[in-house]
């Protein structure tokens, strides 16, 4: 059996022993008093869920297994001194729970690149089949549902497998789909914004940098900065939409592409990851609208506070968890501040820093006027060249597949049963108020 496999099953041993002894011993405990405004205002807060790949503290940022962004960033094995954590890493130590070597990422790079080109011809029919100007994330969706037609799980169910078994084949859809998504990704992208001029794999390469390759960036640096937006995209504990989404759809056993393409669509929302490119086009209309291409922190605080006062969000700030300046906005910075620390979005984005959190402390509802990790990772893309917008959220999903599919494969191994909380009329509500 395949050495990660067999890990697996030693690793998922203890946590299921615990989650049925919880669950038979403990199970009346009553461990969260929860209000009536909790559920009112988007369950916020309110533990709901169990998560093994990683967990969001509200003062620090998240954690992968335990591990902080900078922790991961010296422990995670690199394709070359100085560089930025492979992908192939945050996803076996999210999957198995436990540090990577070298061999070990390079073993899963190896498992991937072997899976990657089985892609069946009908998926890039779809996506051909969409208008050219669809957005990347309804091709990009579209093509991870296309691709259900080939799923391991959804023929094992039909065979009658023993229901202890279904992991395993969860386990082999989900790594077919992680090993596809930078080509169905870079398909979208030359596709719309190439003219169809596709590049082939490059299969020496690892994983992130076989995305950048394939989208037709070279340099080590867009390499390495495809690594980092992989890497610290990819997890933020089970609550957030793409990633519940991703879990509740799967909790009625549909198979791993139905599950993470619904998890995508939810991605898709601007409150979520199509902030990134929300906050592209903030930035923008703000220049064009006071016609400068360097306007003053005076400027920005202006126009923040306009927005604010049209009944808009200003997108790359605030968080639902978060209480602190993400650190996943603070590792983006430090790379630019390394390599390209006068670049003009980078410039503009430390002017926004300055001033747009006092702005939104100024309105007195917002819980965290700090920024969150899309307040940065467009304009670090965009200054490397990558200036298509549309495609950020896609590049999104494409890192989140590696927290949420790695939590999928443990919803089988624990035999995670189907969600099904219970909701209330109105009426409900006002009776209990009383
Ligand atoms: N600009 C203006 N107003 C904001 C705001 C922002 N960036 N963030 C929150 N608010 C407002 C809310 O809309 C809400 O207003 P109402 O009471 O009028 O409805 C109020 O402040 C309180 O909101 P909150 O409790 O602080 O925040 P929520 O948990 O409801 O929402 C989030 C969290 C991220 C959706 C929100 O901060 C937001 O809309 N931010 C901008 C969009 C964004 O950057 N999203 C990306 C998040 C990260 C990710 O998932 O990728």
């Amino acid at each position: 059996m395949d050495y990660v496999k067999q890990k697996l099953i030693n690793n998922s041993k203890p946590v299921i022993k615990e989650y049925r002894r919880l669950i038979k011993e403990k199970g009346d405990t009553v461990i969260q008093n929860v209000t009536m405004s909790q559920v009112l205002t988007g369950m916020k807060g309110i533990v709901g869920l169990f998560t093994v790949t990683s967990k969001l503290d509200p003062e620090e940022g998240i954690r992968f297994r335990g591990y902080s962004i900078p922790e991961l960033r010296e422990k995670l094995p690199k394709t070359h001194e100085g560089g930025e954590p492979m992908a192939e890493g945050i996803f076996y130590l999210m999957l198995t729970g436990e540090l990577p070597t070298l061999e070990d990422a390079l073993y899963i790079s190896e498992q991937w690149a072997k899976r990657a080109l089985g892609i069946p011809l009908h998926v890039f029919d779809v996506i051909e089949s969409l208008p050219i100007d669809s957005h990347p994330i309804i091709q990009f969706n579209s093509a991870i549902l296309a691709m259900s037609t080939q799923s391991k799980f959804r023929k094992a169910h039909l065979t009658g497998m023993d229901k202890s078994q279904y992991w395993d084949p969860t386990y082999e859809g989900v790594m077919d789909l992680i090993a596809r998504l930078p080509i169905i990704a870079a398909y979208i992208y030359r596709r719309v914004f190439h003219k169809g001029n596709h590049i082939t794999p490059d299969f020496s390469l690892d994983w992130s940098a076989n995305l950048a390759h394939m989208m037709g960036f070279e340099d080590e640096q867009v390499h390495d900065l495809m690594r980092l937006y992989m890497f610290i995209h990819s997890d933020h504990e089970g609550g957030n939409v793409s990633s519940h989404t991703t879990h509740l759809v799967s909790s009625a056993l549909a198979n791993p592409y139905y599950s993470f393409s619904a998890g995508m669509n939810g991605l898709a929302g601007p409150l979520h990851g199509m902030a990134n490119q929300d906050v592209m086009h903030w930035l923008n209309k703000l220049k064009r609208d006071i016609c400068s291409k360097n306007p003053t922190e005076d400027q920005i605080r202006k126009y923040a506070e306009e927005t604010i006062k049209k009944g808009q969000v200003i997108p790359g700030y605030g968080h639902a968890v978060l209480r602190k300046t993400d650190p996943r906005f603070t590792v983006q910075m430090e790379f630019a501040n390394k390599y390209i620390p006068d670049a003009p979005y980078i410039d503009l984005v430390r002017k926004i820093y300055n001033v747009v959190p006092d702005v939104l402390k100024a309105t007195g509802k917002i819980k965290n006027p700090w920024p969150n990790v899309d307040a940065i990772s467009g304009s670090l893309l965009t200054s490397y060249g990558i200036t298509e917008f549309p495609v950020y959220t896609m590049l999104f999903g494409v890192s989140r597949a590696l927290g949420v599919l790695s939590q999928l494969v443990w919803d089988r191994l624990i035999g995670y049963p189907i969600e099904r909380p219970n909701s209330e009329t109105l009426d409900w509500f006002t009776e209990k108020s009383k």
